[in-house]
């Protein structure tokens, strides 16, 4: 009932406050870019459009190699400039020759600080736009193939058809990016479900495609006999949106889907791919002594053909083969060692692949399914089964930091008894094909972590203070302290880096100070944490790299998050905040005792909308991160939070509970926070604040 009330209360004000623009100096929030599509080796003019002004931009950053976005003259008078915001700004694009196709983070710089991300995509062909009147078959936009065609579903009942003229024998990829462009646009609630069909000149549908990558279409079509073709591409439900921007990448080029093996080490390699207009023969691979372990992007060459770029899985494992022979009962399985990284197909539907361990009671092995995050079609099903054949361990999917993936995980099973288990792996549904290769990492579970950042960029006014929450994800094993390190920082930017405590807390920050003469800069930064886990009298060192996750703003009002390439530090102009001070910046607290922390902000002139102090991330009901060491809490009714107007005096009471656990100079902070929108704010900062709780006397 309870939540039925809160679900409804949301709703309204969603209703009655369908946007809160009360910051008046906001960093712009990407909503797309028309075209989306540049091409390699070219240059090309673009349209990015965003919430919140881009007035003042002064630098493009793109994600990945070989691509620099270069600002085109604003023709804007600064007195207006502050009356209309600029939500587009013209950029030129320059991709190399041997620059990577495929999908690259855009963010516009500003003085105010750095955007949310946008999305561009890289292609091989020209880039052919919609026309504007392109809704019927008689006015459809001419395309000379190879192509990349952009357009936009941008209303309800939008059609975009395109003309193109096929030779007889001629094959073709269409490959659309639309939905998947859109997972990491902040303020883009309702995605797009883009649906693809080709008609010949009669109008006949003679192929369509809907989901193949997700919600985006994929078709290969060879074309029997010479004409004109039609190409037809809407939103399956006839739903539109100005910002569901498209490109249909058309061409003859092999596209691999998934390759097997799915997993190689580095060195020289044959592979075959599943996928589409491939070349007969294998693919061969180089892959450099220095590439790091994970995923891989590469292109291979068979002839004089060039593959569009794949994914591999690099590994340090030894690498195991699927054996030819009938391996689809537990008696027939074979033998693996621990380690080990298998590579194995569902060569056909119902194929389930078994295999066996030897292993003794109380080893710790962890089994983990490669499969769909790179790109095969499976969906993996895993279980662990004893020598009587009962099941003692399954795993359908997993998750990884905020999201899951159809791919198994079986970490850490400590093993019940001596003797020999079948592993069994099958799809979900029972498929099979050449699309459906897995890779099975076998390893004795070892203590790790893994490390996130809340958000992926932390705004720093001159002369004040920025946060980077991090949270550890402890596995195996490990319960140990966290310390926190950043690199790549901007010219005059220092950092205090906190620790994440001990145990059951999970959260810990850095607090990154600009001087009042820095200069306005960007970079993207390394965020890491160092740990020692101690066994036995042995010491390990354990180290992870965080990762970065954007907000996203979700229907309904929630916070979703999704993983980008970069975390980056801005330091910006004063804002509506200049600077927050508090009354200490050193607090020591007995076990039960509490301290109150005077909290001042400095308002710019005119700015008095809403600001709230906090020392926790959070949203709604949820806490995203929290500054505060362990057993240390607000006291909610010792504070006043909320400064309204022209307020700029709060304060806040942190309280140690009666068994908080001792800790010293644990590195916390001040937020004051100034909302964008429903779901995201800007956010100020106090100096770090080393909070210490005493031992219990
Ligand atoms: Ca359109
Ligand atoms: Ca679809
Ligand atoms: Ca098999
Ligand atoms: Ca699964």
């Amino acid at each position: 009932m309870r939540l039925a009330a809160a679900a409804c209360l949301l709703l309204i004000c969603l209703l009655v406050f369908p946007r809160i623009t009360s910051a008046e100096t906001a960093f712009p929030m990407l909503m797309s870019i028309k075209p989306v599509a540049a091409t390699v080796g070219q240059s090309s003019e673009h349209m990015i459009v965003s919430r919140y002004t881009m007035y003042g931009a002064y630098e493009i950053l793109v994600s990945g190699t070989g691509v620099s976005g270069e600002i085109l003259p604003v023709d804007i008078k600064p007195e207006d400039a502050a009356k209309k915001p600029l939500e587009q700004l013209k950029v030129k694009f320059h991709v190399t020759a041997d620059a990577l196709p495929g999908v690259r983070d855009v963010r516009v710089v500003m003085p105010t600080g750095v955007s949310t991300v946008g999305q561009l995509v890289i292609g091989l062909g020209p880039v052919t736009s919609e026309s504007s009147v392109n809704d019927s078959v008689d006015k459809a936009t001419i395309v000379q193939v190879p192509a990349t065609v952009c357009g936009v579903v941008e209303k309800a009942e939008d059609v975009d058809f395109y003309k193109f003229h096929a030779a007889a024998g001629q094959s073709l990829n269409f490959h659309v990016r639309c939905g998947r462009l859109q997972d990491k646009i902040h303020d883009l609630q309702l995605h797009c479900d883009p649906i693809l069909m080709l008609r010949n000149s009669a109008g006949v549908t003679i192929a369509s495609s809907d989901n193949y990558f997700r919600a985006d279409p994929l078709l290969c079509h060879r074309f029997e006999q010479e004409g004109d073709y039609l190409l037809e591409i809407r939103d399956v439900r006839y739903q539109g949106n100005q910002y569901w921007e498209y490109a249909i990448e058309i061409g003859s080029q092999p596209l691999v889907e998934c390759t097997f093996p799915l997993a190689v080490s580095r060195g020289s390699c044959e592979i075959s791919a599943a996928g589409f207009l491939m070349p007969e023969k294998p693919l061969r691979l180089n892959i450099d002594e220095k590439t790091n372990r994970g995923e891989f992007w590469t292109t291979a060459k068979q002839g004089d053909q060039q593959t569009l770029p794949f994914a591999v899985e690099v590994t340090d494992l030894p690498l195991v083969r699927e054996a030819d022979a009938d391996n689809s009962k537990p008696e027939q399985a074979q033998l693996l060692p621990v380690p080990c990284g298998l590579n194995g197909r569902l060569e056909a539907e119902g194929d389930v692949d078994c295999y066996t361990l030897e292993a003794k009671k109380g080893e710790a092995i962890s089994l983990e399914i490669i499969a769909r995050r790179r790109q095969s079609a499976i969906d993996s099903h895993l279980r662990i089964l004893n020598d009587k054949g009962a099941q003692v361990q399954l795993s359908d999917d997993l998750k990884v930091g905020k999201r899951n993936f159809s791919d198994s995980w079986i970490e850490n099973w400590v093993v019940p008894a001596d003797g020999r288990y079948t592993i069994e792996i099958r799809d979900v549904h029972l498929r099979g094909g050449p699309r459906f290769p897995y890779f099975l990492q076998i390893t004795r579970s070892q203590p790790y972590f893994e490390l996130y950042l809340d958000t992926d960029k932390t705004q720093i006014p001159l002369g004040s203070h920025g946060v980077i929450y991090c949270r550890v994800e402890r596995k195996n094993g490990f319960t140990g302290p966290v310390d926190l390190h950043i690199e790549g920082l901007p010219l005059g930017i220092t950092a205090t880096c906190g620790r994440i405590q001990a145990a059951k807390a999970v959260d810990g920050v850095i607090v990154l100070s600009a001087e009042h003469d820095a200069q306005l800069a960007v970079s993207a930064v390394r965020v890491t944490g160092t740990a020692v886990h101690e066994k036995d009298g042995e010491k390990l060192e354990l180290t992870a790299t965080g990762r970065p996750y954007q907000e996203t703003y979700q229907p309904g009002g929630g916070r979703g998050h999704w993983p980008v390439d970069t975390h980056i530090v801005a330091v910006t102009e004063y804002g509506d905040i200049r600077g927050v001070t508090v009354s200490t910046e050193e607090i020591r607290l007995q076990p039960g005792g509490s301290q109150k922390v005077e909290v001042t902000i400095d308002r710019s002139p005119d700015f008095t909308a809403n600001v709230t102090l906090d020392m926790l991330y959070r949203h709604l009901a949820s806490s995203f991160g929290d500054s505060l060491p362990p057993g240390v809490t607000l006291d909610d009714k010792q504070a006043k939070t909320l400064l309204a107007g022209k307020d700029t005096k709060g304060f806040v009471t942190v309280k140690a509970a009666a068994d908080a656990p001792p800790v010293e100079n644990h590195v916390s902070v001040v937020m004051a926070h100034v909302s964008l929108n429903f779901v995201m704010k800007t956010t100020y900062c106090s100096p770090p604040i080393r909070i210490s709780v005493e031992a219990k006397k």
